[in-house]
């Protein structure tokens, strides 16, 4: 069997979901550390081209995109599943959600700390609104 070598970066939140799925199924796998921003010279060697974090290398074949990982690692080790049986649509559903409209806004929120208050300014009330960005510096210091 094919050693499982991640490629990534600590703070990178799609290569924490390829950790974390990692984690989930028990699997052991390498570690290769790539820059968070370009030039990324290896790893555009190594993929063809696509430059994102995170890439799953197995053997000679290269998966980029974290949903086409999952799918990869539950064919690697199907228990614990991340598609349980009968909700497989609604897995990938969920997936999609994060990885797409959940990821914009929490980049969005974590680079830009007055879109917090934008978003929700015609929303909620402004004690609400004061929780949440209190919320959100604890978050992001870790204090949790
Ligand atoms: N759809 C991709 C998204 C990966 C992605 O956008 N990764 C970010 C880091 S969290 C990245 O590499 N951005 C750098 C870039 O777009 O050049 C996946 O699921 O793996």
């Amino acid at each position: 069997m094919n050693e499982l070598i991640l490629h990534h970066y600590p703070q990178s939140p799609f290569a924490e979901k390829a950790r974390l799925m990692l984690g989930l199924k028990g699997l052991s796998w390498h570690s290769v550390l790539i820059p968070p921003v370009m030039p990324k010279p290896d790893l555009l060697a190594l993929t063809g081209g696509y430059r994102r974090t995170s890439v799953l290398q197995i053997g000679a074949d290269i998966y980029c995109d974290t949903a086409l990982i999952a799918q990869r690692l539950e064919r690697e080790k199907s228990v614990p599943a991340l598609f349980p049986e009968g909700q497989e649509a609604v897995a990938a559903a969920l997936a999609q959600f994060g990885d797409q409209l959940l990821f914009q806004h929490a980049v969005a929120i974590n680079f830009q700390p007055h879109a917090l208050e934008a978003l929700f300014a015609r929303r909620c009330s402004p004690e609400a609104r004061r929780r949440a960005l209190s919320l959100r510096w604890r978050w992001r210091s870790g204090r949790y």
